[in-house]
């Protein structure tokens, strides 16, 4: 039987075109990595001795449920992360940036075990996740790495941050890699597609693991359907007449430094709700608040639920059981018979999400997730369904306006610049449009047809962009970097020469 791309090791090229193809974007990678190469030698004096990239991607559909262990579909985008480093004997890790006026030198001790601080945000600090990470891996799985070692490293990203295009998650994985490489390493892509996601929760978000996924096992020319437990990526065929079209609220999101109210806190409020249904279902309290973790967990105590009422929607268990009203603390305690400190004790991330929080909105969360799960099926059964160009992706356009309904009224995950631009969208035409990756900022994904994108694109800039060029919250020449058209863009890769 032939390897699955997925048992593979990230691959290691020796020029960029199996990257970025042929063209324009070849030519523009080359010059780049020239410059890379060029910045590297300024700041350490010396080239490095390898690179790694690792793209963004938009999720096409399937939002805040890969935590919960529901399959998503993303897709690879062309913007990336590249990280150029070479060992030192320094015992100190030196981080530097192309863009050395937006993010200055960053120093670290070369020593995995050290705590990063998460109450002074650095953008370093997505680097150290990665050193962090791989180390104790390599320990938990008794490879001999030898003494920590001393690190230079220039990093050159190109996907907006706060976007929700996977910028942090890119920067982390390509750092995981060039560490691997450097210690030469090699692990199968899955196994890094799950190591990455631990590398990233040491910023503090509880990151669910599509991201890291899609951006180390990404095929070029397909979007995939990612599931969890254990991590598989099935590639997607997208259909050849749309195109998505990505484009920036230019509210940024700043996932790290909002979690205890918003990423964190949909996690802790899904944890609740999956423990309260469980212990509704017929489980004892102390057996739910031990064993239940995501809602995934008592789907089929919901699916037998709905059976008594000739039904198999999970969503009635969430109807019956949960209260639309918010929940506080101590109704919740009242049920799990457990003080809710003691449920989250393990996790100081939870614990700062119960601090913050005045209230929790467990329905209207488990009725996302629970809907949403099914839409990401029923995309992907479309797809490789029998139905016409026009209506297939009418229908795609369909789950994706329902999608991003139910994030912006059940979820919470929108803000009035994502509203006003996902309006915008479907005003011009678009089959669907909504918000993707964390939301509260960060870009809308739109499917548009493929001969009206050039218009679809000018008019959004009239539409959406022109006041904010005016007011001078971006520059015209930036525009590219806001809104743009996307095909399916390949995955993780080393670069060696
Ligand atoms: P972004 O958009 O990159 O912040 C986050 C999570 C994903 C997923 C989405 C919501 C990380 C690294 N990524 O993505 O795992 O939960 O939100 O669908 O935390």
């Amino acid at each position: 039987m032939a390897t699955k791309h997925e048992d593979l090791p990230v691959p290691i090229f020796t020029s960029l075109e199996p990257v970025y193809g042929t063209g324009s974007q070849l030519e523009e990678s080359e010059l780049r990595l020239t410059h890379l190469k060029s910045k590297f030698i300024e700041f350490f004096t010396h080239p490095p001795d390898i690179y790694a990239r690792s793209p963004g991607r938009v999720n096409l559909i399937g939002e805040h449920i890969d935590y919960e262990g529901y399959s998503v579909l993303p897709m690879a985008i062309r913007q990336d992360t590249i990280i150029a480093i070479r060992k030192n004997d320094t015992k100190m890790l030196k981080i530097a940036n192309v863009n050395s006026e937006k993010y200055s030198l960053c120093t670290y001790p070369a020593d995995p075990e050290q705590e990063i601080d998460l109450k002074n945000h650095r953008w370093g600090h997505y680097f150290i996740c990665g050193y962090k990470g791989l180390y104790e891996y390599a320990k938990s799985k008794g490879i001999d790495v030898g003494e920590p070692i001393g690190l230079d490293v220039v990093v050159d990203g190109i996907i907006p941050t706060g976007s929700g295009l996977s910028s942090s998650t890119a920067f982390v994985c390509s750092s995981t890699i060039a560490i691997m490489a450097t210690l030469d390493m090699t692990f199968p892509k899955k196994e890094l597609a799950q190591v990455t996601c631990e590398c990233e929760r040491h910023i503090g978000t509880q990151s669910g693991g599509m991201d890291q996924a899609i951006s180390v096992m990404a095929q070029s020319g397909f979007a995939a359907l990612i599931d969890f437990n254990p991590i598989r990526a099935t590639e997607v065929q997208l259909p050849a007449g749309g195109t998505f079209v990505i484009a920036h609220s230019l509210a940024e999101s700043q996932k790290a430094v909002t979690a205890a109210t918003n990423y964190n806190n949909r996690v802790v409020e899904c944890r609740l709700a999956s423990i309260l249904l469980g212990i509704k279902l017929g489980m004892k309290p102390q057996e739910a608040v031990a064993g239940v973790k995501t809602l995934s967990d008592v789907e089929e105590l919901c699916v037998s639920f709905a059976g008594t009422r000739g039904s198999s929607d999970t969503v009635l268990a969430v109807k019956e059981f949960l209260n639309e009203e918010p929940y506080c603390a101590e109704d919740i305690e009242k049920i799990t018979e457990e003080k809710l400190k003691v449920v989250f004790a393990n996790s100081p991330s939870s614990l700062d999400v119960l601090r913050a929080a005045k209230h929790f909105k467990l329905h209207q969360r488990a009725a996302h997730v629970y809907s949403e799960a099914k839409r990401v099926h029923a995309f992907k059964d479309t797809v490789s369904s029998e139905l016409s160009e026009e209506k297939m992706l009418k229908k795609l356009g369909d789950l994706m306006n329902d999608s991003h309904y139910s994030c912006s009224v059940l979820y919470e995950c929108s803000c009035p610049e994502l509203e006003e631009l996902v309006k915008i969208c479907r005003d011009n035409g678009a089959f669907g449009a909504r918000l993707t990756g964390a939301g509260w900022g960060g870009c809308a994904v739109a499917l548009v047809k493929e001969s009206i994108v050039p218009q679809f694109i000018l008019n959004l800039k009239e539409q959406f962009y022109r006041s904010r060029i005016d007011r001078g919250v971006i520059s015209k020449n930036d525009l590219g970097l806001y809104i743009f058209a996307s095909k399916p863009s390949s995955g993780a890769a080393i670069i060696k020469f």
